[in-house]
């Protein structure tokens, strides 16, 4: 058998192992070392291929439609550079617990540290930040080899998988001649009795005296309070429901966690409390009894100053494996368990509780009502603020539909914002490492799914990514952006060093004074600039009934946000404080 039939039958049956773990999308960057892995890839009838050219753009694009699909998504790239424009999106993927797998293709052995061209040493190149690094043997298409080569797939894509999901490396040592021979027979023909691995998992449950801990500190305690962070486990989100709506106790919710925008909204759900939280009287009248935490820890950091202000408060953070995300340093407890089946436990081991309403609930349902009072006072042909913008784009979303929010200040208008919905929305970020890199990759990378995505984003994320809009222009994607304009980092006229009068606008403001309509054109979107609700509101309804990606701006001044922004947070504390 010569090299190019070994090299076409080893690396076929790579991927095509991989599709029969479940893998359905890859996205490919051009090159030419990666030769073998894009043309099979392109060759295989299950496999939707995704071709983008920017790799830090792909990297972010694949972490978008891994999110939405809950499957791992493939990357394939050359040699070099192209490998380590993956990175931020490598980190992200590890850390918001996202299963990614990144096919690197390599110089073969002999080739490297001799200063060959394009050649880096790519082993454990991302270092701790992926779950596992795997080095191919060189192809071959022995039968032990091809077995080899679907046991290597299988198990990166399992690795990706269990525990917390993240990245797995997979590197390819490929020789020239590069072009895999496509006409070779039974080219996708599985081995016979081909193995697969099943992995029997069960969902970690607390032992008995354990429970009877937790029944026993919230049986004997009124002010206790649950709290969820960002996650995306539906499971969890219709268990915490049905527990908090039970036992009567109050649920703090963060806008990632999926529960404010749920069918199966309660009284108990608390949307507002960032806001409430900003008042330190408010933060001290409320002390918890205890506070049990699910997901990662919420964006407010209001709420880290009350959880830190009550730290003699027990309080326990749920995780399924370890790796807890408790960034308070605080003496919590960790329970280790699976979030949806300990709430299913806990609604089954505690009675004397059933449906006993507390003032403790009352009191932050009678904060909640206020602060949504002031939060809907609306004003309809008033400027746009980016406050004002952030409640209309949320208003507007449509009933099952994707809303994705950049970080910076979109993440956090969004949980002052987003009041407890019926509406069915999944919302996305990412927050794993919050950078405002590829936010704009991800989202299109969400609208593959072709399920409008609704994106908020601030300019200098918009910039920083513009680059992927040539993927929703090729391959038509549903996406509509809205871009909050005030030209730079608004985020920093919240911070100490706004003060700094000398260096801030240089350092920290980091005017773009750019027009993007130009960008949007040169990319065919439709684009907008809205200066009213009503506006806005039109605009966003033209924009879901059209089939291009469109952006929608609204210009804002950073200095006169803050002041709008502390006005608001003061208005909702006063009437709860004079109530
Ligand atoms: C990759 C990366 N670089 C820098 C930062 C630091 N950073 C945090 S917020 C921010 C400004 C973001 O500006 P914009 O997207 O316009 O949102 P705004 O602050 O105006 O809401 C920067 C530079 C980061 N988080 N990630």
């Amino acid at each position: 058998m010569n090299y190019t039939e070994a090299l076409t039958r080893y690396t076929a049956n790579f991927v095509d192992e991989l599709v029969a773990n479940g893998l359905r999308d890859i996205v490919i960057s051009p090159g030419s070392r990666s030769t073998p892995l894009a043309v099979l890839v392109a060759e295989h009838k299950e496999i939707n291929d995704w071709i983008v050219v920017d790799e830090r753009s792909a990297g972010y694009f694949a972490l978008g439609i891994a999110q939405a699909t809950n499957r791992p998504v493939a990357l394939v790239c050359t040699s070099g550079t192209a490998a380590a424009n993956y990175f931020p999106a490598v980190v992200e993927s590890y850390y918001a617990r996202v299963p990614l797998l990144v096919l690197t293709a390599d110089r073969p052995h002999e080739l490297r540290d001799i200063g060959a061209s394009q050649t880096i040493d790519q082993i454990k190149m991302y270092g701790e930040f992926v779950k596992s690094n795997f080095e191919m043997a060189p192809p071959k298409a022995d039968k032990s080899t091809i077995h080899y080569a679907r046991n290597r797939a299988r198990r990166a894509i399992k690795h990706s998988l269990v525990d917390n999901p993240g990245p797995v490396h997979v590197n390819f040592p490929f020789d020239e001649p590069l072009m895999p021979d496509i006409s070779l027979k039974d080219l996708w023909k599985r081995p016979a009795n081909n193995h697969e691995i099943k992995i029997f998992k069960g969902k970690k449950q607390l032992d008995s005296e354990t429970i009877e801990d937790l029944v026993q500190l919230i049986e004997e305690n009124d002010n206790g309070l649950f709290v969820c962070g960002p996650q995306t486990d539906a499971n969890l989100v219709n268990a915490l429901l049905t527990l908090s709506e039970k036992l009567n106790i109050p649920l703090l919710t963060d806008p990632l966690s999926q529960l404010r925008t749920n069918p199966k909204v309660n009284r108990t759900v608390i949307g507002t409390y960032d806001s409430l939280l900003r008042s330190a009287t408010i933060r001290k009248q409320m002390k918890p009894d205890y506070i049990i935490r699910f997901g990662a820890m919420p964006i407010s950091k209001h709420f880290s100053f009350y959880v830190k202000e009550h730290a003699h408060v027990p309080q326990y953070v749920v995780e399924n494996y370890n790796h807890v995300r408790e960034p308070m340093n605080l003496e919590s407890h960790y329970i280790l368990a699976d979030g949806a089946t300990l709430c299913k436990e806990l609604a089954t081991h505690i009675t004397q509780k059933n449906g006993v309403s507390s003032d403790w609930l009352e009191q932050w349902v009678q904060m909640e009502t206020t602060a949504r009072e002031v939060l809907w006072e609306t004003h309809e042909h008033a400027q746009l603020t980016e406050g004002t913008a952030t409640r209309v784009v949320l208003e507007q979303l449509k009933d099952d539909s994707h809303f994705f929010v950049a970080n910076s200040m979109p993440v956090r208008d969004v949980d002052t914002f987003l009041i407890p919905t019926t509406k069915r929305v999944r919302l996305y970020a990412n927050r794993g490492v919050s950078g405002i890199d590829g936010t704009l990759s991800s989202a299109i990378g969400v609208a593959t799914t072709r399920k409008r995505v609704t994106l908020l984003i601030g300019d200098l994320s918009f910039y920083h990514d513009l680059n992927s809009l040539l993927i929703a222009k090729r391959y038509e994607l549903p996406i509509t952006i809205v871009l909050i304009n005030n030209n730079g980092g608004g985020i920093f006229s919240f911070l100490p060093q706004a003060k700094e009068e000398k260096h801030f606008e240089h350092l920290f403001g980091t005017p773009l004074n750019i027009d993007f309509s130009h960008a949007v054109k040169m990319y065919e979107g439709s684009y907008t600039v809205v200066t009213d609700e009503k506006a806005l509101v039109q605009a966003l309804t033209e924009s879901y009934a059209s089939e291009s990606f469109s952006v929608i701006e609204v210009q804002t001044d950073r200095v006169e946000n803050v002041k709008w922004h502390r006005k608001l947070w003061d208005q909702i504390v006063t009437r709860i404080e004079n109530e």
